[in-house]
């Protein structure tokens, strides 16, 4: 095999290497669900049967489509209107599993979960309020309370017996002048919160009764209330964020200061670009990323072809 070819070869290797390494899929193996179901912004739910290929427009849709385990959904980049999913309790109108252990898998700082407030006439409205077990990862939710009046209307997980885990996610709150984190009422909410951004706008009051939430390595740009009840793990209030949720404040604060590690092998840093999904690590490349290095490859190729035949004329 000559030389050229070898390096081609390499280059391609070097390629794919490039594309497995910065899709999702090697951080979450897609390969361990039963099946997994995509949702996007061009997908359709009539026509569709929810492949990549050919996926579904809403994330409803997609869990309808799960079984009640083993499955997850995929949802590419842009918004996705979630008022209302699944079957709820006084109508708390967030994301909702509809009892099923149905994972939520995002494309950092690109897909983002959006509940209207001012769509609905439910009187809570959660940010999630899923019965059934799920992992939710790299998804951004923006809520609008439209003004609800108190802490359990506009808790961020409830209400009762909501279980699940999300990592490095942002909550997103506008409209909220009260809000607390949890509304179980009956002490069995079972959620963990690792590695994520609360953007709100006031302070966190008390959460309303029940709790369990256990916090980790997240941040808030307002203040956190760590006597409400909750579990709260290497968390810092009053942070300062840029638009793409990178932490502006001073970094002694927030680096390495998390539980566990970030991917590079230090401790992990707080917020959404540290521990195991930080957004930093798992940027799934645009098409026109690829053709770029791909075009880049093939470019020093024919540049080395060139130079060797320079060197050896034949
Ligand atoms: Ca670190």
């Amino acid at each position: 095999m000559g030389s050229i070819s070898k390096r081609l070869l390499v280059s391609l290797a070097l390629l794919s290497c490039c594309v497995l390494s910065t899709a999702q899929s090697t951080v979450i193996d897609l390969s361990s669900y039963n099946n997994v179901y995509y949702v996007s912004t061009t997908g359709d739910d009539t026509l569709n049967t929810g492949t990549a290929a050919n996926p579904f427009a809403t994330v409803d849709r997609a869990i309808s489509a799960a079984a009640s385990t083993g499955d997850a959904i995929f949802i590419g980049g842009g918004e996705f209107d979630i008022t209302n999913t699944g079957a709820n309790n006084f109508g708390d109108s967030g994301l909702n599993n509809d009892g099923k252990d149905v994972d939520f898998i995002g494309t950092p700082n690109e897909t983002v979960f959006k509940i209207d407030g001012t769509a609905t006439t439910s009187r809570d409205l959660h940010f999630y309020s899923g019965k059934g077990f799920s992992r939710v990862y790299g998804i951004t939710f923006v809520r609008d309370s439209n003004n609800r009046a108190t802490n359990y209307m506009n808790a961020f997980f409830g209400f009762g017996t909501v279980q699940g885990e999300f990592y490095n996610s942002v909550f997103k709150s506008v409209n909220s002048n009260v809000i607390g984190l949890t509304y179980d009422n009956t002490n069995t909410l079972d959620v963990s919160v690792f590695n994520s951004v609360f953007d709100v706008e006031v302070d966190f009051s008390s959460s309303y009764s029940g709790r369990n939430l256990q916090l980790f390595n997240s941040v808030s740009n307002k203040s956190f209330l760590q006597s409400d009840g909750n579990t709260y793990n290497s968390v810092l209030s009053n942070v300062t964020f840029d638009e793409d949720y990178n932490i502006t404040s001073d970094a002694s604060f927030w680096q390495d200061a998390g539980v566990g590690f970030d991917r590079d092998g230090s401790q992990a840093d707080l917020g959404v670009y540290g521990s195991t999904y930080s957004w930093a690590a798992v940027q799934v490349p645009s098409p026109s990323t690829l053709v770029i290095v791909a075009l880049a490859l093939l470019s020093l190729s024919l540049r080395s072809k060139k130079a060797a035949k320079a060197a050896f004329p034949l």
